[in-house]
């Protein structure tokens, strides 16, 4: 066959073409091993000088045209391939974008995971117990007997029993110390741990609702004081408030399950309805706290002699209208959900101290 009549045929191949893999075998039927201008090629061995210089040239060019035809060709059915896709794979730029989540964090959530933070950065770890508990951890082991003031007034939820109904009497718990109590015998001695959760008492007004949330604090190791009590107390209200400078002052008190006991107030002003904690010439309570009682470490499992350590409680929900400028304690657990939206926090945006407790 003659070099011309092989060119055309290989070029209309290539044209010819449908697919990559198409052109493949053309390219190997005329340049690989076994193809036809590489047999060509073998053959220019053969001949004398002259005539293998003049062959070999024109071998050349019809080599170097097939093969820019092969590639010009397989760029042709990349481009063709490409265009197919963009045919079918499209997107409406001017379709609306994701919703965002509809709900929002309800601020008792928001100061939960908040306060969690910062005790958690001091060491406190959190535990959480039962809301329906045995008057034993609810009373007897917090110091306060069958006979105690605390225990006969009329604001306990007591759950429902026959009368031959052998198991104890169970409450809905009024604080959440029964919570340390259960943490303390089973992690024993050194322990910090927060206990937040709902407690539930009979009283229901203005500022009070029959449910009502609440965290308590305990530290029990070898030498912990009041001044570590202060301390922090402090540093969690400065944390917690968002601002430099905060001032306690404890007023003595007393509880059954601390002792000494001390009520804790925090100094702030009111600037034409706006309250700032840290300054002006105002107090306000804010948390009982105190020593625990050797008798509540024994009930606990935890020998007195050996271990001493601080407790505290406050009310979440309170300290959530403090921060949060919000005025009515009982629209907090209405479910209105105009309020929510207003008051409510935006979800995935969990408060943490290096981000900022309340973006
Ligand atoms: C308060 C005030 C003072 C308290 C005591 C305990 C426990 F279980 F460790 F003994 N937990 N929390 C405590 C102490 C709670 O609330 C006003």
């Amino acid at each position: 066959m003659d070099l011309t009549e092989l060119r055309g045929k290989f070029i209309a191949a290539v044209a010819g073409a449908p697919d990559e893999a198409a052109l493949e075998e053309v390219r190997l039927s005329a340049l690989g091993k076994k193809g036809e201008i590489s047999a060509l090629m073998a053959t220019l061995g053969k001949m004398d000088p002259d005539a293998r210089k003049a062959a070999g040239a024109a071998l050349n060019v019809v080599k170097d045209e097939i093969d820019a035809a092969l590639r010009a060709k397989k760029a042709g059915l990349a481009d063709a391939a490409l265009n197919e896709r963009l045919k079918s794979e499209w997107l409406d730029v001017t379709l609306p974008g994701r919703p965002r989540p509809r709900g929002t964090i309800h601020p008792v959530s928001q100061v939960m995971e908040e306060l969690t933070a910062i005790f958690a950065d001091m060491g406190f770890s959190v535990a959480e117990g039962p809301q329906v508990e045995s008057d034993w951890y609810n009373f007897d082991a917090l110091n306060i007997p069958p006979e105690h003031p605390a225990r006969q007034e009329h604001d306990t939820f007591f759950m429902h029993r026959d009368a031959e109904d052998p198991r104890p009497p169970h409450v809905l718990r009024t604080h959440t110390s029964p919570v340390q109590i259960r943490a303390m015998t089973e992690q024993g001695a050194p322990i910090r741990v927060i206990a937040p959760g709902r407690v539930y008492r009979m009283d229901m007004d203005q500022t009070h609702t029959p449910m009502f949330h609440q965290v308590e604090g305990l530290a029990i190791d070898r030498d912990i004081s009041m001044a570590n009590l202060k301390w922090t107390l402090e540093e969690f209200c400065r944390a917690f408030f968002e601002v430099d400078k905060v001032e306690l002052r404890f007023r003595a008190s007393h509880f059954p399950f601390t002792e000494p006991s001390a009520e804790v107030d925090i100094r702030y002003s009111n600037v034409g309805g706006q309250l700032r904690i840290g300054e002006g010439d105002k107090w306000m309570e804010i948390l009982g706290s105190g020593m625990v009682h050797p008798k509540v470490l024994a009930a606990a499992g935890v020998d007195p002699n050996e271990w001493q350590g601080f407790a505290f409680g406050m009310g979440i929900d309170r300290i959530a209208m403090l921060k949060y400028g919000i005025p009515d304690l009982r629209a907090f657990f209405e479910g209105d959900l105009r309020w929510l939206r207003h008051y409510g926090f935006a979800a995935l945006d969990m408060p943490d101290l290096p981000g900022g407790l309340s973006r």
